[in-house]
């Protein structure tokens, strides 16, 4: 790219120059030519055309130099993209996010939900699918709005250049919650990303030497909870709601409506609907000693 821009402004410098330097020459003759008014104004030049003909060939040829530049560029572009591409699926629910990352150097994908992890200096090409309505997916500050439709596969190629969090949002509204469907985005290092996409690929362990955690686990697994989440490596293996393999590792809850903490997962487990009034996830009536099991189990699920 840094190449073409060097050649762009080379040949286009080196016309600037020549035209600006004939326009100077003719207005010196012009002066210089009024001073005899009554000379005679001289016949046609003959050799006029052949300059022209040699002028219309340096500019052909300039142009053409430019043109095989830019296509010469958008080639080595579109290769260099193809060889490093991240692939992700972000696909819009009301009123979270799915996400999937295909996993480095395989064909399987990795599920979380709700937060965005993006490498530094490197292109993630994310495909947007919408499981129901239309959402918009937008994050401001690393790239314009692009529509989440149903049944059309949009994309979206983004190279983020600074590291840090970024909040996204979605942007078209799509029913009663579309304020609370924020997107955590987290732009990491190479290392960082590196291990967070390691972490995040880990299924869950049965907690050992945890009465409280165990017994949360087999609560979410036999009660209502794992018909609509995964957990993966447990017996939870719900598809409705968003994953919580690693549900303590985001940053925040429920699409960004809550700061993740033990008392919000423990707030937004006993009543969804005051925290997101509208949401899918139903109330569940449920025992205190059993809310706190099911909250204690899964702050442990980093
Ligand atoms: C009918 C399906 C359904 C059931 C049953 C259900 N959930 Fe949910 N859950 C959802 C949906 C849908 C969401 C996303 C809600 C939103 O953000 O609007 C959600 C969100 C969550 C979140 C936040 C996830 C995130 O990424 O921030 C947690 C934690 C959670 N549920 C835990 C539970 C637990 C624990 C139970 C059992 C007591 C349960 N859910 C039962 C559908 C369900
Ligand atoms: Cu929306």
């Amino acid at each position: 790219m840094y190449d073409l821009l060097l050649l762009m402004s080379m040949v286009c410098g080196t016309i600037y120059v020549l035209v600006l330097g004939f326009l100077v020459l003719s207005l010196v003759r012009k002066r210089r030519a009024s001073v005899a008014p009554n000379t005679v104004v001289a016949p046609p030049d003959k050799g006029l055309r052949h300059v022209l003909v040699v002028w219309s060939g340096f500019i052909i040829a300039a142009l053409s130099v430019l043109v095989l530049g830019s296509f010469l560029a958008d080639r080595g572009l579109a290769r260099m993209q193809d060889a490093e591409v991240l692939d992700v699926r972000v696909n819009g629910h009301q009123w979270w996010w799915r996400i999937a990352y295909r996993e480095p150097g395989g064909t399987s994908w990795i599920e979380t939900a709700n937060e965005l992890h993006l490498p530094i200096d490197r292109t993630t090409r994310i495909q947007l699918v919408s499981g129901d309505v239309i959402h918009s997916f937008w994050v401001p500050n690393l790239a314009g709005k692009t529509d989440v439709v149903p049944g059309r596969n949009n994309s979206l190629d983004l190279t983020p250049r600074k590291t840090g969090w970024f909040r996204g949002q979605c942007a078209e509204y799509c029913g009663l919650q579309h304020a609370h469907m924020a997107l955590d985005v987290k732009v990491d290092t190479a290392g960082e990303f590196a291990a967070w996409i390691a972490r995040q690929k880990e299924t869950a362990h049965p907690p050992t030497g945890d009465a409280v955690a165990s017994r949360g686990l087999a609560l979410i697994e036999t009660g209502t909870c794992g018909l609509c989440h995964t957990i993966r490596g447990t017996a939870a293996q719900g598809r409705a709601g968003p994953d919580l393999t690693h549900i303590a590792s985001r940053h925040s809850l429920a699409a960004g409506s809550l700061p993740m903490s033990r008392g919000a997962l423990q707030g937004w487990i006993a009543q969804p609907q005051a925290v997101k009034p509208g949401t899918l996830m139903p109330f569940i009536p449920l025992e205190p000693a059993d809310l706190n099991a099911i909250a204690h189990y899964l702050e442990q699920r980093q």
